[in-house]
């Protein structure tokens, strides 16, 4: 084939999956009426791009949930706390969301991107045995309907290098085991009359595990010599697969699948693929922008001649980006011009592989229109402010230094007053019915800014009095306002866009809507300060002024290509630096600055992170170090796996660090002290992300635990994360228990 795209996304142009799951976990939607929606999800995915001209159209990329867990059922690797569970469906929900008596499997970041995938738990005892029933019924659906099929499974090396042992198990030690299951699997598919299938191995772009490489020559000469098998395309995706390409090129698949965006083409070159397919993945699936055809042409021209043949795809599946620009009505055309999403792209695959074998003329129209689209870029002022590059490059390191953290701590303790072992939350309190109906009100027009901001501050007002009641010593205001934090602080700030409906799956039936950061970033007014000013003028307790760090905010959007990230970082720093310095002026003496997505953007490739982290943590510092040393500065990182940047929390030099740790039972503070961490920390001390309402004797214990690590006069008491998706009865009574707990403790 010559035409195709690597993967799609599943949730539904207007989310007509979340809809449907979520009706059906509620009961208001049948299992028949929860099958159809997927069904014709599925369909008109298959038509969407057999219309575009798709000559291999991908198949089993749909998930009630996600992918991962799929293949954890197709390889009978549940975890046996569900097994009792008879029903296939209920048993696949259990593993995904938990029930009364199971806990859900983990979930955790799909490489570096804001997708979360659920952690499959492999032990010695794992038996694993394949059941086929789902792909192969994707497939038949589809050969049914005349289309041509490229079923899609994850491979064995990246289904076990992402999984969790149990039992002190390497889960890639058994993969001797699972490879029969992929055999037959192979042989099933044939049989069913699949003639190419597709499989995923984005790990071998990445460090992860040693020896990927050689590993990934013996799975697939072995995979390759199956006897009635369809042909093999080995797809790797998000970043360049090195030493691995050539691996595979030396065995006996058909295919192989590369990132082109993100990868090199050298690599490509140099991999010895003259007898085999290659997938150029050459049209970004993980960002938003339009492709530069003639550039995309040069590469795909200039590699024809290393490779058997050439097909033409997008560099990851389209599950990262929105599904069509069609509804943002509110782009101005220049932007417009500059962006693809899913829809567009698929255009842009069948542009550049029709160029490819009929040349270029043969395509002038879409040629055309891309290169006069991006020429506009080049001067659009909203990409270049004078004025903003004078204040970056006026910068100093002495604007990203504070004065000694000890010095600080005499000096804000004085100005606080609190007591020992304060108690705090993470920012955000339930976004309740209430809260959303009301912006939506906001934004149908019903509602007006004066009635929105009194039903607002009604919120606040009841948040605080909630913390009062319940003693805690900093307060919040609780975000009521803020629909999700990045999108929140991006509709304020120039540069960026926020789409009307650009929803992107980030697990499960959850969503986000991702801004587009297009240009230079400015605040043009204060984002936060008057709804901080007015929690602080109803307490006498110190209240939190809450802002998103610089990081989180490019993790978390799709961000402009044209320049250094660490550029567009410094330029998102100095908005919230201004922002932390009118929250000061305005009387604010505790600001957060949260960066939960520090790890996320962690480069996959070993060699790429020192620098990563010195930009991240740079641009971090720009954002904090402008206040006054009594203003207290905390920051909260989540979402675990602390090791890769252990030091950077440390670099980070903020006051306070709330951080995950209940479920590790504060593993984390050994890590921070074998660093020679000295500031504040608030390990968080109980799961905010089960309805669970923990015991105070709980608590009592991990802080028991936390003063076996850190001295009582740097610990603080707070939960694991914000609160925005718990019940307000369920936050009252574990905030109080919190409270006794930390008061027993003090005792
Ligand atoms: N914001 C953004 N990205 C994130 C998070 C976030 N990525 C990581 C993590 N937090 C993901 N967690 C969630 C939690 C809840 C929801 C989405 C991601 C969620 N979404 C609503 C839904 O799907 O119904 C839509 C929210 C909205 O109206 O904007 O509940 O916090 N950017
Ligand atoms: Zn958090």
């Amino acid at each position: 084939f010559h035409t195709t795209v690597t993967g799609t996304a599943r949730i539904g142009a207007d989310r007509e999956l979340k809809h449907a799951v979520e009706g059906y976990w509620a009961g208001r939607l049948s299992r028949e009426e929860l099958h159809r929606v997927a069904a014709d999800l599925r369909r008109s995915g298959r038509q969407q791009l057999l219309a575009a001209g798709l000559d291999s159209i991908p198949v089993n990329t749909f998930s009630y949930y996600d992918q991962m867990l799929d293949m954890a059922a197709t390889l009978g690797a549940l975890p046996p706390r569900v097994a009792a569970i008879a029903d296939p469906l209920d048993r696949y929900f259990a593993a995904a969301r938990g029930t009364a008596d199971v806990l859900p499997l983990e979930m955790t970041k799909w490489f570096d991107t804001n997708y979360h995938y659920l952690v499959p738990e492999i032990g010695p005892d794992t038996v694993f045995g394949l059941d086929a029933a789902t792909v192969l019924a994707d497939l038949a659906e589809a050969l049914a309907d005349d289309v041509p099929a490229r079923p899609v499974v994850i491979g064995p090396i990246t289904f076990l290098g992402l999984s969790k042992g149990v039992d002190d198990l390497v889960p890639l030690d058994r993969i001797d085991d699972l490879l029969p299951l992929y055999e037959q699997l192979l042989t099933d598919l044939a049989a069913a009359g699949a003639e190419w299938v597709q499989i995923d191995e984005p790990i071998l772009v990445t460090d992860a595990h040693d020896g990927l490489a050689a590993l990934a020559e013996r799975v697939y000469s072995r995979l390759s010599a199956v006897a009635a098998r369809p042909r093999l395309l080995v797809q790797t995706y998000f970043g360049d697969a090195g030493d691995a390409l050539a691996a595979l090129g030396r065995t006996d698949i058909d295919g192989v699948g590369v990132d082109l965006v993100r990868g090199s083409v050298a690599t490509v070159e140099a991999a010895g693929l003259a007898d085999k397919l290659v997938v150029a993945g050459i049209v970004d699936g993980h960002n938003v922008w339009r492709t530069d055809l003639d550039a995309a042409l040069a590469v795909l021209t200039d590699l024809r001649p290393h490779v058997g043949t050439l097909a033409v795809s997008t560099s990851c599946s389209t599950l990262h980006v929105p599904y069509s620009l069609a509804p943002e009505t509110g782009l101005d055309d220049v932007l417009r011009g500059w962006l693809a999403f899913a829809a567009e792209k698929f255009d842009e695959v069948v542009a550049l592989s029709r160029a490819l074998t009929d040349g270029r003329d043969a395509q002038a129209a879409a040629f055309d229109a891309a290169r006069a689209a991006l020429a506009t870029r080049a001067d659009d002022p909203r990409r270049h402010d004078a004025d903003l590059r004078a204040r970056l490059a006026g910068l100093t390191d002495a604007d990203r230094i504070r004065t000694a953290a000890t010095q600080r701590q005499e000096l804000s303790r004085a100005h606080l007053a609190l007591p020992t072992l304060p108690t705090t939350t993470i920012g955000s309190f339930p976004q309740t019915g209430d809260i959303r109906a009301a912006r939506a009100r906001l934004r149908a027009g019903t509602l007006d800014a004066e009635q929105y901001r009194a039903q607002m501050e009604a919120e606040i007002a009841a948040v605080i009095a909630l913390q009062e009641q319940i003693g805690l010593d900093v307060l919040v205001h609780g975000e009521p306002e803020r629909n999700d934090m990045v999108q929140y602080f991006a509709e304020q700030l120039t540069g960026f866009f926020a789409t009307a409906n650009g929803w992107v799956q980030s697990y499960g039936s959850r969503c986000v809507r991702p801004p587009i950061l297009f240009g230079d970033v400015q605040r043009p007014a204060p984002m936060t300060v008057d709804w901080a000013v007015y929690a602080q003028g109803l307490t006498d307790k110190p209240v939190k002024g809450m802002l998103t760090g610089p990081v989180t905010i490019l993790a978390w959007s799709f961000v402009r290509d044209d320049q250094p990230l660490a550029q567009t970082a410094d330029q998102v720093a100095l908005a919230i630096r201004d922002e932390t310095l009118d929250l000061q002026e305005a009387g604010i003496g505790i600001i957060q600055v949260d960066e939960p997505a520090l790890r996320e953007l962690l480069p996959l490739r070993a060699t790429e992170r020192a620098a990563y982290l010195e930009w991240a943590v740079n641009a971090f510092k720009l954002s904090t170090a402008g206040v006054n040393d009594e203003t207290q500065i905390h920051t909260h990182l989540c979402y675990s796996e602390f090791g890769d940047v252990i030091g950077a929390i440390a670099d980070l030099d903020a006051d306070v660090t709330s951080i995950e740790a209940a479920r590790s039972h504060m593993e984390v503070l050994d890590d921070l002290n074998a660093i020679g961490f000295a500031a504040e920390v608030g390990p968080g001390v109980y799961d905010i992300h089960s309805p669970r309402v923990p015991a105070a004797e709980e608590m009592t214990t991990l802080l028991a635990e936390a003063l076996a690590a850190v001295p009582a006069d740097r610990l603080w008491v707070n939960p694991d994360c914000g609160l925005k998706t718990r019940t307000t009865a369920q936050v009252t009574a574990a905030l109080t228990a919190m409270v006794d707990a930390a008061k027993a403790v003090r005792a």
